[in-house]
């Protein structure tokens, strides 16, 4: 089996941990950078988490740190009651990691991976979209040699998903929206996993206890990491846990478990709506407008969650 090459572009961050546990143990990925975006945590601690997390489950790859800003503006306070001061639900820590950080910045691994393997590499990108725009700014002509490009981000409405930071913005997408917009104009193949599927599979305490006994080291990591983040969850009205990240690997690896729809996209970088993510959907005549000479991009509208439970289960277990 060729294996999908992929580049995961993290703020690590809970459901990014997540995230890369389920790509560590894919049969049918093969992991090949790690690219830090700030979000969860400061640039220092996503980066510090992504080096910690390759470090203890042996994913031997190069680990390049994003910048410590948007494209515009300033950073923002991370969200310490979502995924904890440490940004990985406040377990314990070492004080000290042997795996050191890529000298290259994190829009440069990128190209330099994907020129390395041109049409080979899939980008999962599940924070802010800053490195990917960095990238298509230095280099555009790397749109046209990756295999595809999976997005956490953003929210179109479906199943009542508009926004989880705003009524009207996701927490990837407001975390940089010009670099959404800029990223969604580039004609690599985009698939944007957004909440409104994200936030159709949920994680009860009865799985994640289950993963914990069954699933070897990476299950109980997910159980001690999640405690902290299910608190959160309960805390605002969610009975279970939302898998965000995760949904886009799974996209990645069975896009049979997703309905999708085809259409240019744009993100609103100013005013109340700002980061809102907009699709003009293919085959539908508007007056010329902003959507106009933009490529076309899928975004996820449904998802089968049992089928992605059992993937995401089934492939934790192979590290069992
Ligand atoms: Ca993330």
């Amino acid at each position: 089996m060729n294996k999908i090459k992929v580049i995961f572009d993290t703020d690590p961050g809970v459901d990014d941990a997540m995230a890369l546990l389920f790509l560590h143990h894919a049969p049918e990925i093969e992991l090949v950078g790690i690219t830090t975006t700030l979000g969860n945590g400061t640039i220092e601690t996503t980066t510090r988490n992504a080096l910690y997390l390759a470090e203890r489950f042996g994913i031997d790859v190069p680990v390049a740190q994003g910048p410590a800003t948007p494209l515009v503006g300033p950073a923002g306070e991370p969200p310490h009651y979502v995924h904890g001061h440490n940004a990985l639900g406040d377990i314990a820590l070492p004080d000290t990691i042997a795996k050191t950080v890529d000298p290259r910045p994190a829009h440069r691994l990128i190209i330099d991976l994907v020129r390395e393997s041109p049409g080979e590499i899939a980008i999962v990108a599940v924070g802010r979209m800053t490195n990917l725009a960095l990238a298509l700014r230095e280099d555009p002509e790397i749109a046209g040699l990756v295999r595809q490009v999976v997005i956490m981000g953003g929210a179109f409405g479906f199943h009542g998903n508009h926004g989880n930071v705003t009524p009207a913005a996701e927490a990837n997408i407001i975390g940089d929206p010009l670099a959404a917009d800029e990223v969604t104009g580039g004609s690599w193949p985009i698939t944007m996993v957004g909440l409104d599927v994200t936030q159709r599979t949920q994680l009860t305490t009865e799985y994640l206890e289950a993963l914990a006994r069954d699933g070897g080291e990476a299950g109980q990591f997910i159980w001690d990491i999640t405690r902290f983040y299910v608190a959160f969850h309960h805390a605002a009205g969610v009975p279970n846990m939302f898998v965000h990240d995760s949904s886009a690997v799974a996209y990645l690896i069975d896009p049979t478990l997703f309905t999708t729809r085809s259409g240019a996209i744009r993100v609103i970088t100013e005013g109340m709506a700002i980061g809102q993510t907009i699709q003009k959907p293919d085959g539908y005549a508007f007056p010329p407008g902003d959507w106009d000479n933009r490529p076309s991009h899928k975004i996820c509208t449904e998802v089968d969650a049992e089928r992605f439970k059992a993937l995401y289960r089934q492939t934790i277990l192979r590290g069992a």
